[in-house]
């Protein structure tokens, strides 16, 4: 399996975030990607390749002009006020107030994001941009014949919905490249979501078409974040009623609760019969990661890329969440392993 990776990530890194009360150190940092790219070269498990440029077209087909053009300018924005910290938000349209955009950067950055989670840094727009290119040299290896591939992306993706960022997501590399697919004649895509976290923004951006099946296995949302969707009766709305499967799971829950609800998940995948599949591949799962409540073990990751492989369908995987940096790149690769092994 090739893996698609740009050094760009690392012209991300943001400073610090708001946990418990405190400020610490941005738990989605660049050596996270290091580890991963070390640990596929370790097991050798294929080319290493740079991804190409499929330019601002297919991002357009996820993501509003007006987000796309704001994120961009956002840096400069702020550094022509004299700033050099991270850009953040701390006020949202919530309840009771209006959803216009102001003039203000610190008003539109509230608009754009559903979160405090995803600072922009001087060069975060660049980072995600090659993340974005990322995930869709992948889908056109496997639109060219490839039974898999491997998005090496960061940021991660699948908090960011159509004109919001968030949740240290600002484009989602799994919905740029499942729209890329159904551009290229796809008539159905599956996106399998494994990341301990809902993968809201990606859910929303495809939750009323039934081109785009979304299925997620994640700690429930009554507990854990984004809080505010990922709930069972999530199903879908018009023509997407039925094409939208939240799996939520327990804290606590160990390889035995989470692969009987991946049965469930495949056991969908399968019925809809879709051309390819895109898995959100999220390893915080993991029982030492340092902002999850699931109790993964290494070898249970290649359990589920034996899984995903039973399903029969040319399989891109792109890289999302994990924090437990050290051992990210072992759990992400097992599943590609499994995956090829199967
Ligand atoms: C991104 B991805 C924990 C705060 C968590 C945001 C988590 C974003 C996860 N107390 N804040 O899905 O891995
Ligand atoms: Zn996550």
């Amino acid at each position: 399996m090739r893996t698609i990776y740009s050094d760009d990530h690392h012209l991300h890194h943001g400073r610090c975030e708001i946990i418990d009360g405190e400020l610490k150190p941005c738990f989605e940092m660049p050596s996270r990607a290091d580890h991963v790219l070390a640990r596929v070269r370790q097991q050798q498990l294929g080319e290493v390749i740079a991804p190409g440029d499929f330019g601002r077209a297919p991002i357009e087909r996820v993501h509003h002009r007006d987000y796309l053009s704001f994120f961009e300018g956002a840096w400069d924005r702020w550094a022509a006020m004299g700033r050099d910290g991270d850009l953040m938000p701390f006020t949202w349209p919530a309840r009771t107030l209006r959803s216009v955009v102001p003039d203000n950067l610190h008003g539109q950055l509230g608009y754009y994001s559903f979160d405090g989670g995803a600072p922009i840094t001087a060069g975060t727009w660049q980072a995600a941009w090659s993340a974005a290119q990322v995930a869709l040299t992948g889908q056109q290896l496997i639109t060219a014949g490839a039974n898999s591939a491997f998005a090496l992306c960061r940021p991660p993706g699948h908090h960011a919905a159509a004109d919001l960022m968030g949740g240290y997501c600002y484009l989602n590399n799994a919905a740029i490249a499942a729209q890329a697919f159904l551009d290229q004649g796809c008539k159905r895509v599956a996106i399998l979501d494994v990341d301990y976290h809902h993968g809201n923004g990606t859910q929303s951006i495809f939750y009323d078409r039934s081109d785009v099946l979304f299925v997620s296995l994640h700690g429930d949302p009554s507990f854990e974040f984004p809080f505010f969707l990922g709930y069972t009766d999530e199903t879908g709305e018009g023509a997407g009623e039925g094409f939208n499967l939240n799996l939520p799971l327990a804290a606590g829950s160990t390889w035995a609760q989470w692969s009987a609800a991946l049965e469930s998940a495949c056991v969908r995948i399968d019925d809809y019969s879709p051309d390819v599949i895109v898995v959100s591949l999220g390893v915080d799962t993991f029982k030492e990661d340092p902002i999850s409540q699931f109790k993964l073990d290494s070898p249970d990751y290649l359990r589920m890329g034996e899984r995903i492989a039973r399903l029969g369908k040319p399989s891109l995987f792109v890289m999302e969440g994990g924090y437990a940096v050290e051992e990210i790149g072992v759990n992400a690769v097992n599943v590609l392993e499994g995956f090829e092994g199967a």
